[in-house]
């Protein structure tokens, strides 16, 4: 069934005004299969819980988002979560900026970190999806922008070398100028190891990041970076626990590759917090947890005051709308954990990525929807 001005149309309202009204809010749960299930310093996630969110408006119109779950044991809870806030946002206006502030409203004395600030952004996606297929327009070029084409990194997890070895050279085939890998699954000598094969197989030309998911301490994160110098890191991230500021902030001072993080910021102001303590040389928020595309645009305005490069965490498809209104833009993280339930997964062209509409330009695939269901 279709979602957008078909469906408003066929209800005689006028949704192209782009005037909707939160009637309801629906989630389900699925367990996505991932291309190369993903193994990291701080575990492992062998295919992807995701809550696949609805909201359907008065006018017929449905907008779409999802949230990754990282477990599926947080899924049922996040289901329930989405679903009653139902009351919160039912019979209001679909203007997500407003909702957000209502939202910010209503849980000041709880706060919205966690499994609330999950359901609030990707809530607030939805309904950006929704105003955009009203409108038969993209999300970006309702933000001001166009859908150019974003570079993009293939992002691996922790390197099986025997595995792993024809799967970067077919990152290479496929155009990408940028790899990032993750390490920390053993102990400095199989750092160096799996980033001396890597680089071998990409090559000077292509950027290599790495990314620790938290697992070291400052000075062991600087022992190592010591030891990797010489294969031209583009990025170390959160080689300490993401909230440790001021170690990130050590390691980060003695310049052995830029300091990158921003996946667990919960909304912008903890990216306020993490660049008042100079914590990094790279901003990269995740779109699920900084608040959707309304909190995106707030973390936007605060890296380009911080003159901080901006890439993305996961979530391609709504990140290619947010990208290219992002002042220091500079990746799009490939990563696709929902390609397995989307009708068309955005697909990776010259290495880069762009933004597909109407809405964020996804349109679930029913039958691999039902046949993960979780
Ligand atoms: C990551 C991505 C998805 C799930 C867990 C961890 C990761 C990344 O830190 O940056 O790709
Ligand atoms: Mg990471």
């Amino acid at each position: 069934m279709s979602s957008g001005l078909a469906a408003s149309r066929a209800a005689g309202i006028p949704a192209a005004s782009g005037q909707l009204t939160i009637r309801s809010l629906d989630a389900r749960a699925v367990i996505a299969p991932l291309a190369r299930p993903l193994r990291t310093a701080s575990g492992e996630i062998p295919a992807a819980p995701l809550l696949l969110i609805d909201v359907a408006t008065e006018e017929g119109v449905t907008g779409r988002a999802y949230l990754f779950a990282y477990t599926r044991l947080m899924l049922r809870a996040l289901k329930c979560l989405v679903e009653d806030l139902a009351p919160l946002l039912g019979g209001k206006p679909v203007a997500p900026q407003d909702r957000a502030a209502d939202c910010e409203s209503a849980f000041r004395l709880l706060g919205r970190q966690g499994l609330l600030g999950m359901a609030l952004s990707g809530i607030d996606m939805a309904l950006w999806d929704a105003l955009g297929r009203a409108l038969d327009r993209p999300v970006v070029a309702l933000l001001g922008g166009s859908a150019r084409p974003v570079p993009a990194y293939d992002s691996f997890g922790l390197i099986d070398l025997k595995a792993d070895a024809p799967r970067l050279e077919q990152s290479l085939r496929q155009g990408f100028r940028a790899v990032k890998i993750k390490l920390g699954g053993g102990g400095l000598a199989d750092d160096l190891r799996v980033v001396r094969e890597v680089r071998g197989i990409l090559g000077p030309d292509v950027a290599l990041m790495v990314d620790y998911n938290q697992s070291l301490s400052a000075p062991e994160a600087i022992r190592r970076l010591q030891a990797l110098l010489p294969y031209d890191l583009a990025w170390v991230e959160e080689p300490v626990p993401a909230e440790d500021l001021v170690g990130h902030a050590a390691v980060r001072a003695r310049r052995l590759a830029p300091v990158q993080t921003g996946e667990n910021w919960w909304f912008a102001a903890d990216m306020a917090r993490a660049i008042a303590a100079q914590a990094c040389d790279h901003a990269m928020p995740d779109i699920m947890k900084i608040g959707g595309v309304s909190g995106w645009l707030k973390a936007a305005a605060l890296a380009e005051a911080a003159s901080l490069p901006v890439s993305s965490h996961i979530f391609i498809e709504a990140s290619a709308h947010v990208l290219p209104v992002t002042p220091g833009a500079l990746w799009l993280e490939y990563l696709d954990a929902a390609g397995a339930i989307l009708q068309a997964p955005n697909q990776v062209v010259d290495g880069a990525v762009a933004a597909r509409g109407p809405g964020l330009g996804m349109e679930w695939d029913e039958a691999t929807v039902a046949r993960y269901a979780a």
